[in-house]
């Protein structure tokens, strides 16, 4: 098989959390509220990203990370190229035919380096070079962590195509419900 080409910049890690920690994880989420307002449902922690207004405005403060976050955080500063506690966090809720459109993430908003943890099922993630349009495609497997610094975070766009099925090693591997989790830094007074 091919080594995975990634942009430069990002980073996967495999197994970052267990089978019982993506559980709970998931299980906590699911006693919040998810919002509907989006095709995705998401829940926000930290601060309220507007994704209309692409800001996050000083009265968007929901409060700090909640404690059952607490392991994940600390796994993060301490263990990964993240390298400090987060303040902000979305869940991201996709089912079989649901994706992200390409972005790259609110530059005045967050801060240079960007976590997102994938939970219960794999997707396709693409990457397109902002200039020369050079594409890469990674699978994000559950459990994994993708962290983006550098050029993957402000010279690629990332996306999840909107499918129900993604081609792994050259088979048909149909998407389950998946549930991703970035982490960020809000940029003070941006
Ligand atoms: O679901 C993911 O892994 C990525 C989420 C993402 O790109 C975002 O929230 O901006």
């Amino acid at each position: 098989m091919n080594a995975i080409q990634l942009p430069q910049g990002a980073i996967y890690l495999p197994d970052f959390v267990t089978a019982a920690e993506e559980r709970e994880l998931v299980g906590t989420l699911d006693t919040g509220e998810w919002n509907t307002e989006m095709k995705r449902r998401v829940q926000h922690f930290g601060w309220r990203y507007d994704y209309r207004a692409r800001a996050v405005t000083a009265d968007a403060f929901l409060g700090t990370l909640p404690d059952w976050l607490s392991p994940v955080c600390a796994r993060l500063k301490t263990g990964t190229a993240f390298g400090r506690h987060p303040d902000q966090m979305i869940a991201n809720e996709y089912l079989p035919g649901q994706g992200i459109s390409a972005h790259v993430d609110c530059v005045p908003c967050f801060a240079d380096r960007i976590a997102s943890l994938s939970l219960l099922s794999a997707c396709e993630m693409r990457f397109r070079h902002r200039e020369n349009g050079e594409k890469h495609a990674l699978i994000l497997e559950p459990r994994a962590l993708l962290i983006l610094t550098g050029a993957a975070r402000y010279d690629w766009t990332h996306e999840i195509p909107a499918r129900a099925t993604d081609i792994v090693d050259s088979k048909r591997l149909p998407r389950g419900r998946r549930v991703s989790m970035t982490f960020r830094n809000v940029r003070r007074g941006g």
